[in-house]
Order: C-alpha cells, then structure tokens, then sequence
C-alpha cells in the first residue's frame, strides 16, 4: 500500500473513531446536518400512492402537451416550467469532496418519458378568487398508463398546482432527469394561504415583488397581501388624487403607478396568486371621550373616499380589499386633529376623520383615513361591486359594527399560543370568518431556527366547535418593513415561510412533525437555491450536485 492511500485510510478510521466517541460531533452544539430527501415535494401532498421503479427524461426531448382546453395561463406555465426543470444551474456553494450518488442506478427504469400530458378539463378562468378550485391528479407511470405522465385538473388552478409538484419530483440524474413512479391527488387544506409585504416602510422595487411571487407560486400560496401604504409613505400613485403619492412617497420614484400596479396583478394571476391591498382605514374607540366626529368635513371626506376606493376596485380584480384597523394611536390622533377645524357634534352615526401629517410634521407624511360604522360599509357594497372587507383583530376587539362577511386577522401574539388561539375561538364564536398571522411573523428574527415553531402552529388549534373551525379560512405569514428593504427581503422571507406554506397546504394529520418534515424542507431549500433565489440556510448544510 502507497503511503498516500495509506494517510487516506488512516484518516477515514480516525474519524470513524471520532464519530464513535462522540455521536454527535455531527450535529455540533445541536445544529445537526440534516441530510435533504430528493425529489420529495414541498408542501407535501394530500394523497400519494408511490409505484415501483422510475422514468428518465431528456431535457432535448421532452414537452408539456395539452390534451384538454388551453389558454394564455396554460401556455405560459408550460413555458415558465421547461425553464424552471431544465435550468439546472450549478450552486455557486463550494461543492463537497464526496458526491453521493442519489438516484440508484438499481432501480429498473420503465423507460423514457418524452411529454407531460396536460389535461385541463374546463376552460381557464379570468382571475385567481377565494375557493378556487386548486384540485389536481399527476400521475407518472401509473399501472394503468406505465409509458406516460398525466396531470389532470377542472381547473387552470388546479393545472398551476400540479406543474409545480411535477417540476419538483423530477430530478437530475447525470445529464438526464429522472422521475419516480407516482400518483398524487392533491388539493389545499386551507383557500386562504396568503403572504403579507409591506412597501411602505422601504419602498420594494418591481422586481423583489415579482420574485416574491415566483417564491409563493413554488410554495403554493395563493394570495399576495399587499400593505402598500402606511404611516411612513404611500407609493400609491393615485389618478383621481396624485398628491397622495406626490406628498406622500419616499420620493418621486419610490412610487407604484397604475402600470407597476397592473403587471403585479397580472403577473400574480398568472401564478394563480389573487392579489388583496391593504390600505389602512384605522377605526375608533366608540365609547371614547375622545372620539372625534367631523360633520363638517364629512361630505367632503366621503366623497374623497369613494372617489379612492372606485379606483382601487377598478384596479385590483380581487373582491376582497384589506381595510387594516390595527394600532390606532387615538391620542396622538385627537391632538394632531386639533389643527383641523371641524364641528363636534355628539351620537353622530357616520363619521369619517382627514389626518394630514405633511402639515404637521414633514412633506413625507400625508394620509388620510376614515372611520365608519356599518352603514357606511353597506353603501360601499354596494358602490364597489360588493367587495368584501378583511380587517385586522382590532376593528372587532374595539366592537365596530362590521358587515357579517367581514374576515378579521388575527395578528396579535404573545409567547404563548393560547392568547391567540382564545382570540380567533372568540372571532369565529362571534360568527365571523378569520385568518391567523400571530404565529407567522417572519420579520422577527432570532439565532437558531424557529421554522418549527412556525411549522407547529395551527390556525384550528384552538378549543371550538366544528362550525367555528370551518370559519377559518387559512392565514398568512407576516413581513413587515421597518428592517426590510431589497437587500434583505427574499433571504428573510425565504425558505422561512415555506413551513407556513405546508401548514396551510397539507394534510393537518400528514404534517404534525417538523422533525420528519425538515429533510424535505432542505431539499426544499435547495431547490429554490438552485432555481436562482437568495434563499437562506436552516442549517449548517451543502446543496448536493442533484437537488
Ligand atoms: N404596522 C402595522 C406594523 C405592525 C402592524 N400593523 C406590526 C406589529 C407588530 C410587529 C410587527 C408589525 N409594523 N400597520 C400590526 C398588524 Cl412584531
């Protein structure tokens, strides 16, 4: 033996015998390497009936084939996806001395796979909406078709969901790919699997939007909440009132205008992903001493109002519309509002507050905002082709009279759940539809890992009755902007709210532990790493050569 292959030897027993004194020298002061799964998908799927052996495909020899209806959406998918599962670029990560090999060579392929056959069995709809139909059936090899893959949906959503899984159990396998015999039925636990961005503490580009929408299509997500305005700007270019945006903007081009507007609802719905604004109208304490009524300002204001929300409704298709009501500070309001002359007048119904900042304190800060009981909402119904309104918790808490089909958010959190929890059962007791956000902040950070936790939650956690739990429709993860900006936005996103994606997704009895599900979600990881995103570790980890 040469002394070369010798030092070699020597070196493996060593660290065999390391190994053996101290098992955990892997997973050095708890952060294991956990090795990814490959071609598992993410979320994990309702139902999947995995057959025996796999097919190969040629990346020069294979395409997306619609057997059924076809449509914009369709075709742009098909060719989203042949770039997505043939782009293979290569990890810029260091690559690791010993490649394993993943798919084994003694499985028995059932031969080449030259087409996915797409059979979408109803003509696409327009636009992405709420109980969409996201059903889809993706068989490869199945015995009773061994030499094809099939995916097969009612719907185009369904369609949109099912390419995903597809592009995400095929895997590299030398210069080919391979795919392992399967059939998966698959559709979402939950309708409303939202992500929330907020652009008003730093202004986004374009661009980090779109990105963030690919992200959400590849996790499944279906909604895209968009708190574009806040107290610190308002990219919102607005036609009917441009000073909003001129006064109230970072700067002249930290803006939205109706044509970015009109490319994220497009592209959004491209993806599948309905797209709900948020713009803040806070509410007030009714019973409150302080509580300001302007009378006098007050047709001014409604008209100023339905002039702003037509064109919100003209803009964004999606019937739903986010009114926010959160942290309202009144006190620091009924001061501020001193500077405004108004009449006060007690037991008014209907009132409404205009709150300018710009005068006040500096040009950046202009905002207007409303209060309003329930008669107020029923005329906006009808005004605004009967959008439906989702509110945050507080606009419930305060006892606002809101319409029976408001959705209020549930946001609040403490370090416990059951504060929460008790708060969407008293949602729901109430009747109303809910959404839960309070254990899926990912703007909170801290060191070491907290997917799990954000894994663990469920937004039927908490003691009710059936009829309670069916009022929840799903929920969101939270980023909010004051650290946020560009630079950070996708890596602290991302893969952070993939384990929200699956809770939302998947099976509640499949996915009770992030244990069993943390090989997959590094696989999951790498694959976004892969497809080009700046998507951060959960771990001391490599990307292998395959993933
Ligand atoms: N801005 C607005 C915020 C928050 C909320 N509303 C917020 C509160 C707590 C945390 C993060 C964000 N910045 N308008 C609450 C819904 Cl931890």
């Amino acid at each position: 033996m040469k002394i070369k292959e010798k030092s070699a030897e020597i070196l493996t027993v060593d660290y065999k015998i390391l190994t053996k004194i101290s098992p955990d020298i892997e997973s050095f002061a708890g952060f294991p390497y956990i090795e990814p799964t490959v071609g598992r998908p993410w979320p994990l799927p309702q139902s999947e009936t995995p057959g025996d052996g796999y097919m190969t495909v040629d990346p020069t020899d294979f395409t997306f084939q619609a057997t059924g209806e076809s449509c914009d959406i369709l075709t742009k998918a098909f060719q989203r996806y042949q770039s997505i599962i043939f782009s293979h670029e290569n990890p810029t990560m260091h690559k690791p001395r010993n490649q394993k090999e993943r798919v084994s060579e003694n499985l028995i392929g059932e031969g080449q796979l030259t087409s996915l056959n797409v059979n979408l069995a109803s003509p696409c709809e327009d636009y992405p909406y709420l109980n969409m139909d996201e059903q889809y059936e993706l068989k490869i090899c199945a015995p009773d078709s061994p030499t094809e893959a099939t995916l097969d949906s009612n719907s185009i959503w369904g369609i949109l969901r099912g390419l995903e899984t597809f592009s995400q159990i095929l895997v590299k396998n030398g210069s080919l790919y391979s795919v392992s015999c399967t059939q998966i039925l698959d559709f979402p636990r939950y309708a409303h699997r939202g992500v929330h961005l907020d652009t008003s503490r730093h202004f986004l580009p374009l661009e980090k939007i779109l990105e963030n929408l690919d992200l959400m299509a590849m996790n499944k997500f279906n909604i895209f909440h968009w708190h574009i305005v806040d107290d610190q700007s308002f990219p919102y270019v607005s036609s009917v009132y441009p000073d909003l945006s001129a006064k109230g903007a970072w700067s002249d081009i930290h803006v939205y205008t109706l044509q970015d507007i009109n490319i994220v609802v497009n592209y959004a719905r491209d993806l599948g992903i309905r797209v709900i604004p948020e713009f803040d109208t806070p509410e007030t304490e009714p019973q409150s001493e302080l509580t300001v009524r302007l009378i006098q300002a007050m047709k001014k204001i409604s008209v100023f109002l339905q002039n702003l929300f037509q064109e919100i409704a003209s803009r964004f298709p999606d019937h739903y519309l986010h009114l926010g009501g959160d942290e309202v500070p009144f006190t620091c309001w009924s001061r501020k509002l001193n500077s405004v002359s108004f009449s006060f007048k007690k037991n008014y119904k209907l009132f409404e507050i205009v709150y300018n900042r710009a005068t006040i304190e500096n040009k950046r800060q202009f905002y207007e905002i409303k209060l309003w009981q329930k008669k107020f909402i029923l005329s906006w119904r009808t005004y605004n082709m009967f959008l439906t309104y989702i509110v945050w918790e507080e606009v419930f808490n305060n006892g606002v009279q809101i319409a029976p089909d408001t959705v209020v958010h549930v946001w609040k959190h403490s370090s416990t759940p059951i504060w929460f929890y008790s708060e969407i059962a008293s949602v729901t007791a109430a009747g109303y539809q809910a959404l839960l956000s309070s254990c899926w902040y990912l703007n909170l950070i801290e060191y070491g890992t907290d997917w799990q936790k954000f894994y663990d939650c469920d937004p039927q956690g908490f003691d009710g009755t059936d009829e309670q739990k069916s009022l929840v429709l799903g929920g969101e993860a939270c980023m909010w902007a004051e650290y946020i900006d560009e630079t950070n936005v996708i890596s602290t996103m991302w893969p952070r709210a993939a384990p929200v994606a699956e809770r939302l997704w998947s099976n509640k009895n499949d996915t009770t532990s992030a244990d069993e599900a943390s090989p997959r979600l590094e696989e999951h990881r790498c694959r976004l790493f892969r497809r080009g995103y700046a998507v951060e570790p959960l771990g001391p980890s490599y990307c292998p050569e395959v993933l």
